[in-house]
């Protein structure tokens, strides 16, 4: 088995480990705060450590609560495509919004905010859902010399996956550390994403060594 570890050219992309993703939460991912104490053992290893944080405005499109009639975890059709309706989460300036007190990654250097735009859903840390509107995330990790990217954190099967798929659509290399990520697991999507993701040429590894 190939050993795969941090070098230089690696970035760490941490993915929406906020209040709403834990148990309790608004959107509470399963055994969601787990991820907590393995990422703080993994972020020092790297030079370059990014945080991604899902801030919806109040009545955001991707809410079930924005359209009447609907319930959570229902697809609709928007503009733009196929949209999952969520509860209300990361509504910005709340609680459930705040980054979890105890992840401890004082080396990130970026801490990138998503889904702002109140029409558009943004899972990905590259791209909105929109498959147009950039973050500027890609051009920022090419300044700094990255070319694989890491992802760990919440939900492995949307905001992870989404940011992977993206990293190797602008020609990152992309390994998912799935004992650092949890899945929603809504219909069957963790193993959609997984699929997904090795279609794409993401390699997914249990743990780093
Ligand atoms: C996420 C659904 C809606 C995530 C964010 O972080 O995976 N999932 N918003
Ligand atoms: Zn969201």
């Amino acid at each position: 088995m190939t050993t795969i570890t941090p070098a230089a050219g690696d970035a760490l992309i941490v993915v929406d480990v906020q209040y709403c993703f834990c148990p309790g939460g608004e959107l509470a991912v399963p055994d969601g705060d787990a991820v907590v104490p393995v990422i703080n053992a993994i972020a020092p290893r790297f030079g370059t450590v990014v945080a991604t944080q899902d801030w919806h405005p109040a009545g955001h499109i991707s809410f079930a609560s924005s359209h009447a009639g609907r319930q959570p975890f229902e697809s609709i059709t928007l503009p733009y495509g196929e949209q999952v309706l969520w509860p209300d989460h990361a509504v910005q300036g709340t609680r459930g919004a705040q980054l979890h007190d105890a992840l401890d990654v004082p080396n990130a250097r970026l801490i990138l905010r998503k889904g702002m735009n109140p029409r558009v859903d943004s899972y990905s840390a590259f791209l909105e859902a929109d498959r147009r509107s950039d973050t500027g995330l890609a051009a920022w990790l090419k300044s700094q010399g990255v070319t694989r990217v890491f992802c760990v954190g919440l939900a492995f099967d949307f905001c992870v996956a989404w940011t992977a798929l993206d990293a190797r659509a602008a020609g990152f290399e992309a390994v998912v550390i799935e004992g650092a990520c949890r899945a929603i697991d809504a219909n069957g999507s963790a193993d959609a994403a997984r699929a997904q993701m090795l279609a794409a040429g993401v390699t997914l590894i249990p743990m780093l060594d």
